[in-house]
């Protein structure tokens, strides 16, 4: 139990997240084409592909496996799982759809039924679980042909096929979700191009032209998704969704804190700027001169950027990050994603992310000050390996007490006067994971039995932690 007890808004939104292809597996099923994920292979060699050039997007079954091809199978056992998150009484889950079983290739006119039914069967059941959907449109799942034809976002074509299916299911499923987001953390890009942008980098020094380009196509691409929704589902909300990381300066050396902020801007606050107040900020014009970026900007692109922005901003929580401006090989963190130093006054997850809560209610609160919009935390937890005691129990007591931890600061920065719409924890049923393809880098409430290797039952169980949440939630955050 937390010492303090917190007042959540009535209403607050409850629940848990996951993504199409972290969770469905049947890869080849329903017509569904390629996407990003299925050509990535398993193994902690997964992140060294995702953060350095050359990769070349091809299956190569020879040398690798591919998780995410099955997966956890919520493909087919949906049923089972919304029934567990409905037990743990959620009130919304956030999912992807995955484009490719809309638009297999990305580029096809007409939208391929079996996907869009599949997906009709999924939104149904949840709502008669009194569930709301929360749906991400893409989350790191293009076309695996719309990369290797077309450059992924370095396209400006490819704006056009996400419009296409953008619009399909917003009108398809209007009548059944009212929460939108459009790219999952659209700002990964600038680490790992591969998932979010669609594209390898070839050569590290011919990074920046074509990242940015892809972005300004990323951000044209979400103002056409928020105007479609806006018009097709007049009452739904559609936010951007960015990976929030704080920066720390290392210490109070002015040059060290100039660079934290520079950080802080170029990574935290320019995807969100732009998609937030619609336009480009000021920091930016010096960073793209001098990294010698001209943008090609089409006539009426500023505009329609200005015109649609998001009705709220969804973000991931994981971690903080310290930076200091010279810094020497030894004091690199392991394992934080966006780099910087160790934080002495920080533990590390097994996986080296750095432990932080307080840097939660440091976010909520930079971020309300910033952009005045409503906030919804769509992505937390522990990256944990779960033992399984004979009895078939887990008990996830580090989940549980990371989770408290990151609750309570949410509930701080309520009292800060932040406005938090609500909080789906990152992959509340174990799945594969985005950055290793390993099973045993588990989130969930809910156990799934399958291993690295890809064996297994899958049979779900519940874990400690299951019973933890739905009292949290029963009680709306006053039990912790
Ligand atoms: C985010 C992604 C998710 C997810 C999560 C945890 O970056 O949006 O897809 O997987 O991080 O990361 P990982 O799976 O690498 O532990």
């Amino acid at each position: 139990m937390a010492d303090k007890s917190y007042t959540f808004p009535e209403g607050f939104l409850w629940g848990g997240a996951t993504a199409a292809n972290q969770i469905e597996g049947g890869f080849n099923e329903g017509n569904k084409g390629l996407n990003i994920a299925d050509v990535l292979p398993g193994g902690k060699g997964r992140l060294n592909i995702l953060k350095e050039p050359g990769f070349n997007f091809e299956v190569d079954h020879d040398k690798y496996d591919y998780p995410n091809h099955e997966a956890i199978d919520f493909y087919h056992r949906y049923k089972e799982d919304i029934a567990l998150f409905a037990e743990m009484g959620f009130k919304v889950f956030r999912l992807s759809i995955a484009w490719t079983r809309i638009f297999p290739n990305g580029d096809e006119t007409e939208p391929n039924e079996d996907g869009l039914a599949f997906y009709d069967r999924v939104l149904d059941e949840l709502l008669q679980h009194n569930i709301e959907p929360v749906v991400t449109i893409s989350h790191y799942e293009m076309p695996v042909n719309l990369v290797k034809n077309y450059g992924g976002w370095r396209s400006r074509e490819v704006v056009t096929f996400f419009e296409r299916y953008a619009q399909v299911i917003l009108n398809r499923y209007k009548n059944k979700v009212k929460y939108w987001m459009t790219f999952n953390e659209i700002n990964s890009g600038l680490v790992m191009p591969i998932m979010g942008l669609g594209f390898s980098i070839q050569k590290e020094e011919d990074k920046y032209q074509p990242t940015f380009q892809a972005y300004h196509h990323q951000f044209v691409a979400s103002s056409l998704a928020v105007k479609a929704c806006h018009e097709i589902i007049p009452e739904a909300l559609i936010g951007c969704m960015i990976i929030y990381a704080p920066v720390y300066a290392y210490d109070s050396n002015p040059e060290n804190v100039m660079h934290a902020l520079q950080e802080e801007r170029l990574f935290n606050n320019f995807c969100a700027d732009v998609q937030v107040r619609g336009e480009y900020p000021a920091f930016i014009n010096r960073y793209f001169k001098e990294h010698n970026i001209e943008l090609d900007i089409k006539a009426g692109d500023l505009e329609l950027i200005k015109e649609h922005t998001v009705d709220y901003i969804a973000f991931s929580y994981y971690m903080s990050r310290t930076e200091k401006e010279a810094k020497l090989p030894e004091e690199q963190t392991q394992g934080n994603i966006m780099g910087g130093v160790s934080n002495p006054f920080l533990k590390a997850s097994d996986w080296g992310w750095e432990i932080d809560p307080t840097g939660l209610r440091i976010s909520l609160n930079e971020l309300y000050d910033r952009y005045r919009k409503p906030l919804f935390i769509v992505e937390n937890g522990l990256g944990a390996k779960d033992t399984i005691e004979e009895d078939g129990s887990v008990n996830d007591d580090y989940r549980i007490d990371y989770l408290r931890d990151h609750i309570a600061a949410m509930g701080e920065a309520i009292e800060d006067g932040v406005d938090l719409m609500g909080y789906t924890p990152w992959g509340c049923i174990d799945l594969v994971s985005a950055s290793t393809g390993e099973m045993s880098k588990r989130y969930g409430f809910i156990y799934v039995d399958k291993d690295d290797e890809g064996n297994g039952t899958l049979d779900r169980s519940r874990k400690k932690s299951f019973y933890w949440y739905q009292q949290v939630i029963k009680t709306n955050g006053k039990e912790l």
